[in-house]
Order: C-alpha cells, then sequence, then structure tokens
C-alpha cells in the first residue's frame, strides 16, 4: 500500500536513467460525512488514506513532459512513455489518465507561472474509480511537486484551487474542493473540519483506536465517473434552488429555515436536493461536535441518516452502495454511508474494533446474496496530507 521514496526513485530511474529531482506523495482521502456539500459552499470532514498517489519528478529544459505511470505496465512489458510538448498541452491532450498531470502543469502555465516540462513517473496506490479520489491525488501530488521545485509560493488551499481547476476545466468534471483539500490539508490522527466557501479548516482529533473503533471502507468495484453527467446535474439542480432562493449558495439556508425554503420551491427535485445538503451540513456540524466532545462512537446514527438522505433525496446510491450499508449494519457496524460522489465507488463504515471481521463478513455475505462481485473491505487510518518524501 505504501511506497518509499528509494522505491519510487528506483523506478524512475529504471525507466528515465538517472535520479529524479524529488519524490512526492499526496493521498486519497475517505469522507467520514459532508456529501455533495462542497459546491454549495458547505461543511466536509475528511480523513487521508494511506493510499496515495507516489510521484518522481525532474525538470526538462526541452519543453517536453514525458509522463510514465506504474499502473500502466502491461505484464512485464515496460509502461508506455506519453510524451507531450508543453505549448500544445490543452484541454483532451494528452487525454486519458495522464491528463491528470499534464493538465496540472497547463493550469500552472495558465495562472502565468513560467514552469518547465519535466520527467514525471507515477506510481499510485489509490483504487482507481473507486470514489477515494485517485485523480484528485494525482493532481495534487504534481502541483506540490512543482510548487517546490520551482518556488512558485503557493499554500495549500491555492495549491487545492489549481488541482480544482484541472479537474474542471481540463478534465471537464464540474467536482468541488473537498477531495484535493482533503489530500494536502489532512493530518495524520485527525478529520479535517473544512468549510468549502472560504477554505478554511480545523484539524480535529480522531483516535479510533484509543475508542476501541475502526473507520472501513467498502469498495463496491462498481466504477463511477464524475464526468458524466449526474453528478453535474446535481450542481446545476442546486445552483437552481439557490437562485430561487436568492441566496449565493444553499449553504445559506439555514436548518431552521428549511421548512419555509422548501415551500418556496415548486420543483420536487430542487427541493430534495435542498432538503440533502442543508441537512447534510447541519449533520456534518453534530459529527463534529461529539467528535470535540469525545463521543465518537456517537456518531454512527449520523452517518445511517446521512446515507438515507443521499439514497432518497439526492439520489446518487446504486444497490451495491445499499446493500454495503445493509450489510455493514447487519454486521452490527455503530455506523455506514456511502462516500463521495455515489453512483458507484465506496462506503464507509465505523465499527468496534473487535466487531470489524463480522462486519466485512456481514458485507461480502449481502453482497453474495445479491449476486454481485465481492467488494474489497480495508481499514481508512487517519493519514498524513500530500509531502516531499525525499
Ligand atoms: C466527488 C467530488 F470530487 C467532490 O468535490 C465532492 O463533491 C464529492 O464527490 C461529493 O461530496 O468526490
Amino acid at each position: 500500500m505504501q511506497r518509499t521514496a528509494a522505491e519510487v526513485a528506483a523506478a524512475f530511474g529504471e525507466v528515465f536513467g538517472g535520479e529524479p529531482a524529488g519524490v512526492w506523495a499526496a493521498p486519497g482521502r475517505a469522507n467520514v460525512i459532508g456529501e455533495h456539500t462542497d459546491y454549495n459552499e458547505g461543511f466536509v470532514l475528511p480523513v487521508a488514506l494511506p493510499h496515495a498517489a507516489y510521484l518522481a519528478v525532474r525538470p526538462r529544459e526541452d519543453g517536453r513532459l514525458r509522463i510514465v505511470s506504474a499502473q500502466m505496465a502491461v505484464d512485464g512489458a515496460g509502461a508506455a512513455v506519453i510524451e507531450a510538448d508543453l505549448d500544445a498541452v490543452q484541454p483532451g491532450s494528452p487525454a486519458g489518465w495522464a491528463g491528470h498531470l499534464a493538465g496540472v502543469v497547463w493550469q500552472l502555465r495558465r495562472e502565468g507561472h513560467q514552469v518547465p516540462g519535466a520527467d514525471l513517473y507515477l506510481d499510485s496506490t489509490v483504487p482507481v474509480g473507486g470514489g477515494m479520489s485517485s485523480s484528485h491525488a494525482i493532481e495534487c501530488a504534481v502541483a506540490l511537486a512543482y510548487d517546490e521545485l520551482f518556488d512558485l509560493g503557493l499554500d495549500r488551499p491555492e495549491l487545492a484551487r489549481v488541482a480544482q481547476h484541472v479537474e474542471n476545466d481540463f478534465i471537464g468534471a464540474p467536482t468541488g474542493i473537498l477531495d484535493q483539500m482533503a489530500s494536502l490539508c489532512c493530518t495524520e490522527g485527525h478529520a479535517m473540519f473544512l468549510d468549502t466557501r472560504d477554505l478554511s479548516s480545523r484539524q480535529v482529533p480522531l483516535d479510533l483506536v484509543g475508542e476501541g473503533l475502526r473507520l472501513l471502507v467498502v469498495d463496491t468495484l462498481v466504477k463511477h465517473s464524475h464526468a458524466d453527467g449526474e453528478y453535474g446535474k446535481r450542481r446545476a439542480g442546486c445552483e437552481a434552488a439557490a437562485a430561487a432562493l436568492g441566496v449565493p449558495a444553499l449553504r445559506d439556508v439555514p436548518l431552521d429555515g428549511l421548512e419555509a425554503a422548501l415551500a418556496r420551491l415548486d420543483d420536487p427535485e430542487l427541493r430534495r436536493l435542498t432538503r440533502h445538503v442543508v441537512t447534510e451540513d447541519a449533520r456534518v456540524e453534530q459529527v463534529v461536535a461529539l467528535l470535540d466532545a469525545g463521543r465518537v462512537r456517537e456518531i454512527g446514527p449520523l452517518l445511517v441518516e446521512g446515507h438515507a438522505s443521499l439514497r432518497d433525496d439526492y439520489r446518487v446510491s446504486v444497490p451495491e452502495l445499499d446493500t454495503a450499508v445493509e450489510g455493514a449494519l447487519a454486521g452490527g457496524a455503530l455506523g455506514a454511508r456511502m462516500m463521495g460522489g455515489g453512483f458507484g465507488g465506496s462506503a464507509i463504515v465505523l465499527a468496534d474494533a473487535d466487531a470489524v471481521e463480522k462486519v466485512a463478513e456481514s458485507v461480502k455475505a449481502a453482497f453474495a446474496a445479491a449476486g454481485y462481485r465481492e467488494p474489497r473491505v480495508f481499514e481508512a487510518v487517519p493519514s498524513a496530507g500530500a509531502r516531499r518524501l525525499g
């Protein structure tokens, strides 16, 4: 799951020859709660995962990018090198996964930073399409490496904005800023309480082991993509609801004003979206209050409520995610919910440490009974954010 700087540098040397100028890691994330709130300028509460995008970089002086991914190596044959002229990099070129790296250089240059090309070697342990933010982790690793190598002087929230522009403007996925901020700003042993309006954040201690608890991720192995239409439709619906209510964003609808706001919306779809966002923001604040009070195990019911809201009001769950949640609860989990954008990907589960095996078995049995492929279940240990390794 983890790589050392020496391992990544050695792999870089095999492909490109010589040594990289440095090696960086940027993690994927799990989100404890706060889903589809980020583009509504609301609250989120992610943790960084031990799974990360590892990146070795060496600047080039010929205006070219050469990009290799360990995950693209086929049966012992070396991975293909994707090459691009910096001046030719634009949305759609290079296409596919390499765009997540080249897009960062494109965005930095678009912002006026005179950055050069580079040899880039990527080795990511974040499951792709699992709703753990694999693509954002890559973008954050490149952004941090370029910032440090070329003294760009950007702070972490500014780097997160760079990565978000890559996703929105280069890749074409209209995502918010949850994943980029999680990868760049989370710290080991904490969840990060983030206000996505001004990107202010607070690290909330999350001593799961001390409390005899564990967080699990259930990867349904159902792939999701944010570039397809459903995510964008939800986002557009939220913006339409905010406009109809005369507020800058749905975050500005207070919980005690929710019923009045709903009464002003004619479209049932906009009412459902609004109800999810407003109640989800409130759930994040309630979960943070419980964590601050050391009452970690009591957050379980709020996770379950969050899932129901995403399933019934926001309508971004799929049967496999519902089965993951139901299977976990049947196995004795304290709480569970789908996580991330939805339409596949993963669920997050809170369980007593001594119930972990039973919960995992129960989830797998529920999948087998439904005829689904066996999911991957692993522990989500709150880990360090993006950093230079060597
Ligand atoms: C995806 C997006 F990338 C995030 O910005 C966020 O909206 C999330 O879905 C839902 O909370 O991970």
